[in-house]
């Protein structure tokens, strides 16, 4: 297996989160959380559920990347309470460093359905709201982290199909380019789900690496054979360096399945959900070293945070099995 589940896990659960302000205490569930090595420190950005379920986002940082110190308030950004649409949800934050800012694309469920807020930071203190920046309904977009051909480039899931039994979701991740990280022009599809396999419907997970092979990019699958009981699990791909609507390889089988019991049980079970992938050593043109160390954070069952460890080689082999 290409990834191996931290002895750790569940690294972050609901008894690690504080008491927050304005009564957000004795939360339900912590889970997909937004990851970055950011000044030698690793950061996640948390997404904390409450009885009430209404959604916060929480910094926690660590020195290893294993053990998080969670902070006692959540992450203001500044600028989103202007927006006019009612924002009900912002949620399974994506971080993306683009230049010496660091982006984060976030779903925003409004009642335009769901869409892509997008933040930026440059220490992790301060956050600022640039705008909503997707059609209705968009869901796990991602930016890459430097522009492919002259432009901003993103992922994202347009969120239209009604799952059996479940919530609007997505059968492609499509590709779009922009010159402002705001308007977006859609430019197809990349990767379709597999009607009767592992990732009938999918999504994108973390922001896409650059690696000399080609765009490293972890995604979500959903089996939904069993109707009620749909099944996440998390697979891999590798786009083209220069056009990334083109598929070099993709995995076969998935890289990672509910298995252990905290991905088994839970708020929602059978859910592995990767939402952020650090990789720790990149080369002096900025490609991620194929040695390197890959550090995959994922939530599990919508209920905790999850690591699972591997390289650049080992994911990239991974998408030709
Ligand atoms: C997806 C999103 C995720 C969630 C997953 C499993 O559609 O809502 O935030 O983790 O379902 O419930």
């Amino acid at each position: 297996m290409a990834l191996r589940r931290s002895p750790k896990n569940p690294i972050l659960t609901r008894d690690d989160i504080p008491d927050l302000p304005d009564g957000f205490t004795d939360v339900t569930s912590v889970f997909n959380p937004g990851a970055v090595l950011f000044e030698n420190r690793y950061i996640l950005l948390l997404r904390v559920q409450s009885r009430g379920r209404e959604t916060q986002l929480v910094k926690a940082e660590s020195d290893d990347g294993v053990d998080f110190r969670v902070a006692d308030t959540h992450v203001e950004i500044r600028g989103i309470e202007n927006q006019k649409d009612t924002l009900y949800h912002v949620y399974d934050p994506r971080i993306t460093k683009i230049g010496e800012i660091y982006y984060v694309t976030l779903a925003i469920d409004t009642n335009s359905g769901c869409r892509m807020g997008l933040a930026r930071t440059r220490d992790f203190d301060r956050f600022d709201f640039v705008g909503i920046a997707s059609d209705p309904d968009t869901r796990n977009s991602v930016l890459f982290p430097e522009r492919v051909g002259g432009w901003f480039v993103r992922l994202d899931r347009p969120n239209k199909e009604l799952a059996p039994f479940g919530p609007t979701t997505g059968l492609e991740i499509q590709i779009a380019i922009s010159e402002d990280l705001v308007t977006w022009e859609p430019r197809g599809t990349v990767l379709r789900g597999r009607p009767h396999h592992w990732d009938e419907l999918i999504g994108s997970g973390p922001p896409p690496v650059k690696t000399r092979e080609g765009w490293l990019h972890v995604y979500h699958g959903v089996a939904t054979h069993f109707g009620s009981s749909n099944i996440y699990q998390a697979g891999i791909a590798l786009l083209d360096l220069n056009d990334p609507s083109t598929i070099v390889a993709r995995g076969r089988n998935c890289i990672l399945e509910p298995r252990e019991l905290y991905e088994m049980v839970g708020q929602v079970p059978n859910v592995v959900f990767p939402t952020g992938m650090i990789v720790k050593r990149y080369d002096d043109d900025g490609f991620a070293e194929m040695d390197s160390d890959v550090l995959l954070y994922y939530g599990a069952a919508d209920t905790c945070v999850c690591l699972a460890a591997s390289t650049v080689r080992e994911l990239i082999d991974a998408c030709h099995d």
